[in-house]
């Protein structure tokens, strides 16, 4: 089986990865003995995607690929976007995002929202890039205990169940992160 790196430190984007990509080895940052926080400045999921794959590619020398998420409110003029891991501050919990998103929302009726991936894929000295989004609306209050991140806010359009009450094989089929991945997946195999 081939080796893949995912470069990631987040162990719940890892094992959705691991889910989805069967026919690879996945291995995270820590496999790979990377310890390092990688800064994720960059204005856009494109730039922050590019900026973690390249980090890994060249400070490692190998082929890897990462991915960068954010969730876009209607509401709130697609806030917290490319801001999603800190919206409530530096440091801050998945719950200290959850309580703030749900305070900004509260009394608001337009609820449309949608999560996006991108991810990079540095390949033989080629970059790829894939994309993969999912809509649905940020709920009024939390359900469910799986999943990570804003999950338990957000219900997908065409379900009755959040992120973060659905197996995680259900989550995988239609997420953002699924969608950009399958297109990964497709995208291997024909080479
Ligand atoms: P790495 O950069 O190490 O990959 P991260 O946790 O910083 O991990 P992202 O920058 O891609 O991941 O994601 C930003 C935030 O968006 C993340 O901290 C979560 O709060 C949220 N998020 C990402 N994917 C999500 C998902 O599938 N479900 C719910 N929230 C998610």
């Amino acid at each position: 089986m081939k080796d893949l790196v995912f470069a990631t430190h987040n162990a719940h984007k890892l094992e959705e990865l691991r889910a989805i990509l069967k026919d690879f080895n996945i291995l995270g940052l820590h496999d790979i003995n990377c310890h390092e926080d990688i800064v994720e400045d960059g204005e856009t999921l494109k730039d922050n995607a590019i900026i973690k794959a390249n980090y890994v590619t060249s400070n490692y020398h190998i082929d890897c690929f990462a991915d960068d998420t954010g969730l876009e409110v209607d509401a709130l003029d697609g806030a917290p976007g490319v801001y999603s891991a800190r919206y409530a501050g530096e440091g801050c919990s998945y719950q200290d995002n959850v309580n703030k998103l749900l305070e900004a929302l509260e009394g608001v009726e337009n609820r449309k929202a949608r999560f996006k991936t991108v991810i990079a894929l540095n390949l033989n000295g080629e970059q790829y890039l894939f994309e993969g989004k999912v809509e649905g609306v940020i709920t009024k209050e939390q359900h469910g205990e799986k999943g990570f991140g804003y999950d338990p806010i957000f219900l997908p359009d065409g379900f009755d169940q959040t992120f973060a009450e659905m197996p995680m094989e259900v989550k995988n089929k239609i997420s953002h992160r699924g969608r950009a991945t399958q297109k990964l997946v497709e995208f291997l195999m024909k080479r």
